[in-house]
Order: C-alpha cells, then sequence, then structure tokens
C-alpha cells in the first residue's frame, strides 16, 4: 500500500483489505505495524461511533482535547508547593510532540496568584530617563505599527533545580517540564521605547506585574532594545489568563522570572533597581559562599522525553526516542543521543524548523532488543556550545543553587521497559 492510497473511513471492506496488504509483507513489521490479526474485534464489530451520528457543529464552540487524553495536563508537586498562590506547576513534555506548547498545557509560575486582569482597565507605562513618559492602553498597543509574531521558549531559571544534589523527581514533566514554547505576537520593545525616546543615561529598565506579587525585573538597555517583545498574543490568539493576558513581556532566551506577566511598568533608569528577584532570589549561590549575579542566559540544555520514567517502553522491536532541545544563546544545530550512558554517542535525527530561541524536536528510530539502556541526550547550539555533564557543573558550580542546572539526564530503562530517573557516578 503506498502512502498515498486512498483508505476512506467508511469503507471498511477496502481498509481490512490494507491492513492485510501492510501485514503480510515483511515491511511492516520493521516499520512497528504488527501483522493483521484474522479477527480483530476492533474492526470486525462496528462500534458506536461508526453507527450513530456524532454531536453537530456548536456542540464545542471552543474546542478542547479528546476525552481520552485526560491524563495529558499540567501537575504540580506537592511538597514543592507552600501556598498554590505562589507556586509552579509543570508542562507535560513527556505527552506533548512537535516544538508548540499547546496553550492550556503550559506551565504556570505565580508568586502572588493569577490575575485576572480586565484589557479595558489595563494600562502600560513608559516612564523614568525618558523625553516622554507614554501611557499605552490595549488598543494602543494593537494598532501600533511594526507588529511581529515569533516562536520562542520560556525557561524558569529554576528547571531541574531540585537535581542539583541527585536524581530525585521521577519523571521530565517533573524534572524539565518548567518550560514552554509559544508563538507570540506583539510589538517589539524597542518600538515603544524609542516612541518615548531614552535618554542616553537610560541603561537599564525596570519591568513590572500588575498582578498581586508587583514582580520587578531590571533587564539591560542593550538586551530591551535587541530583541524584547510586548506580547499580546499566543499561538495565534489572546495570551492566556496563566500568561499574563493582557499583556506581558518576552525575553528571549533569558531566564523566566525577567518574562514580567501582566506587565503595566517599565521604567528606565541608569543602573539595575536590585529588585528582591535578583538579589534574594535568582542568585547562584556558589560552593565558596559568593554568588553569580545577573545570570540572565539559559544556557543549551535537552532532555529525552520519550522513553522516559511516565512514558516506559512497551514492546521490543522499533521504538521512536525523542525528546527536545534550546539555548539562550542562539539556535540548536546538534542534539547527540547515547544509549549506553555517555560512552558512544549518536546524531539524533533534527525536525521542524531550526529557529534561534525557540525549542527544536528531536528523534532518534531504534530497536530495543529488552535489555537495559541508559539514555541520555547532549545539546550543542550554533555558537558551539555544548550541554555539560551534571558532574561537569557540579565542579564549577558546587550544588548550593537551585538555578541553571542544565546537566546532561540520565533516564535508566530497566528490562521490563520501566524508566527511572538515575545518574552516573
Ligand atoms: N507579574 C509576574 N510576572 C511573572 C511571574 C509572576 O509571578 N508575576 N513569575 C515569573 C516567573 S518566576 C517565571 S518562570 C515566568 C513563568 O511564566 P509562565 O507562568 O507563563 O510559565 O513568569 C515570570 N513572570
Ligand atoms: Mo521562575
Amino acid at each position: 500500500m503506498s502512502e498515498n492510497t486512498p483508505a476512506g473511513p467508511l469503507d471498511r471492506r477496502n481498509f481490512l483489505k490494507s491492513v492485510g496488504l501492510a501485514g503480510a509483507g515483511a515491511a511492516a513489521v520493521a516499520t512497528g505495524a504488527r501483522a493483521a490479526e484474522t479477527a480483530d474485534k476492533n474492526i470486525t464489530e462496528v462500534q458506536d461511533w461508526n453507527r450513530f451520528l456524532g454531536d453537530g457543529v456548536q456542540a464545542h464552540p471552543y474546542g478542547s482535547p479528546s476525552r481520552y487524553e485526560k491524563e495529558v495536563v499540567r501537575r504540580d508537586v506537592e511538597w514543592l508547593t507552600v501556598s498554590r498562590e505562589s507556586s509552579v506547576n509543570f508542562t507535560p513534555i513527556h505527552a506533548l510532540d512537535g516544538i508548540i506548547t499547546p496553550s492550556g498545557l503550559a506551565f504556570e509560575r505565580h508568586h502572588g496568584g493569577l490575575a485576572q486582569v480586565d484589557p479595558a482597565k489595563h494600562r502600560l507605562m513608559i516612564h523614568g530617563l525618558v523625553d516622554k513618559p507614554l501611557v499605552f492602553t490595549m488598543d494602543d498597543l494593537k494598532r501600533m505599527p511594526g507588529r511581529i509574531s515569533r516562536a520562542y521558549f520560556l525557561e524558569c531559571a529554576a528547571n531541574s533545580g531540585m537535581e542539583w544534589k541527585g536524581a530525585q523527581l521521577n519523571g521530565c514533566q517533573f524534572t524539565h517540564g518548567m518550560i514552554h514554547n509559544l508563538w507570540y505576537t506583539g510589538i517589539p520593545l524597542r518600538t515603544l521605547l524609542d516612541e518615548a525616546g531614552v535618554k542616553t543615561t537610560g541603561k537599564w529598565i525596570l519591568a513590572e506585574g500588575a498582578d498581586s506579587s508587583g514582580m520587578t525585573r531590571s533587564i539591560p538597555i542593550e538586551k530591551a532594545m535587541k530583541d524584547c517583545l510586548v506580547a499580546f498574543g499566543m499561538n495565534g490568539e489572546a495570551l492566556r489568563p496563566e500568561q499574563g493576558y493582557p499583556v506581558r513581556l518576552v525575553v528571549p532566551g533569558w531566564e523566566g522570572n525577567m518574562w514580567v506577566k501582566w506587565l503595566r511598568r517599565l521604567e528606565v533608569g541608569d543602573a539595575p533597581w536590585q529588585a528582591r528577584e535578583e538579589t534574594s532570589k535568582y542568585t547562584d549561590l556558589l560552593a565558596d559562599g559568593r554568588s553569580r549575579r545577573f545570570t540572565f542566559v539559559m544556557d543549551a540544555k535537552s532532555i529525552v522525553t520519550n522513553p522516559s520514567p511516565q512514558m516506559p517502553l512497551k514492546m521490543k522491536g522499533p521504538n521512536v526516542l525523542t525528546g527536545i532541545a534550546w539555548s539562550g544563546r542562539g539556535t540548536i544545530d546538534r542534539v547527540d543521543v547515547s544509549l549506553d550512558g555517555g560512552r558512544n554517542w549518536k546524531a539524533a535525527r533534527m525536525d521542524g524548523p531550526a529557529m534561534p530561541l525557540s525549542m527544536a524536536r528531536f528523534y532518534v528510530d531504534f530497536d530495543w532488543d529488552g535489555r537495559e539502556l541508559m539514555i541520555q541526550s547532549r545539546a550543542r547550539d550554533d555558537s558551539g556550545y555544548v550541554q555539560p555533564t551534571k558532574q561537569e557543573l557540579r565542579q564549577v558550580r558546587g550544588v548550593n543553587s537551585i538555578y541553571h542546572n542544565n546537566g546532561i539526564q540520565t533516564w535508566l530503562v530497566r528490562e521490563n521497559g520501566e524508566v527511572e530517573n538515575v545518574e552516573i557516578a
């Protein structure tokens, strides 16, 4: 059966015939298909959905996933949650494919709960060291010339933060799920700053959120002028409340904390503000007691999402290994995968568009003979940066920090197909 053979879903006779053909050849086995069974009830018995009319249009004005996909949800970790209002949940990256995170599954990190902002009452103010202080309504932003749309990853600096001292959380949703990759629509921050006229003394920007946490972060003016976005859209529709509706700052490649949600104020100053989130938090405590500060860039990182603890191997023979990679320094240009704990490496097949500061998808088609595997992935970006091992990282950074852990992850696949978070000594 060629890939183009039409097989109408209602034409059961033809479908059976084509399955029979596909099952007959050895080629089908090698590609993962099972030989056709003579009396598979799933084919021979007419199913309800094949017998009765379905819902009409307008039964679901805003669509949602199939009822059979109920387990694909954001999840939190009880012991990481002091209060739900200042908490985090995790993107189910183990169950996703491609590079765009579905809007309803993008992880959330709130310091003061989810603000429900009325766009009609929302204002964005620009002031400080500018020639002309400005106030924008949402309508103003939406009719600004120069709107653009781009895909960027956002990773919380604390992603994998619980793994510094050793393997802990059993599932890539929990070890690596503080990431999403969304398609943003908005106005380059530079356009707004140019309209206000930044004075030559203006070297830093303070971004402030309208939520109860009043999140503030300092951003160097060079970055603000280079590629930051004031975004009101994500994945083709309005931002979700969880992501800062009606408007958030997008700071491509830099730590998620700087991407201020419910953005209401931009102040231009001559020095950083030393806000809470850049002093007591989001600084990296080293082994000798000193701290790294303003560690903005998210270094290259990758993770095998399948197989992984939440996605065990079900069958021997052909299997698809897949995962994601990203880098705050540029474009992912290669991911290597090892099945034996880093002894031998093989370049994975990269698929989908390779875009700077966006997630990349990789695949390795492999045959599992039922033996134990130690799966690892190692990302490289076009700046030449290569993702380090956890040991290499600890030698430089110690284990005190919870931030910027981009070390290589190891998954142990047992003979029964179960997968566990481990480390190689
Ligand atoms: N106003 C505001 N902006 C915020 C936060 C917040 O609590 N309030 N959390 C920050 C942190 S720590 C991260 S990691 C990202 C999370 O973005 P997300 O909720 O879209 O995943 O938003 C950042 N921006
Ligand atoms: Mo964060």
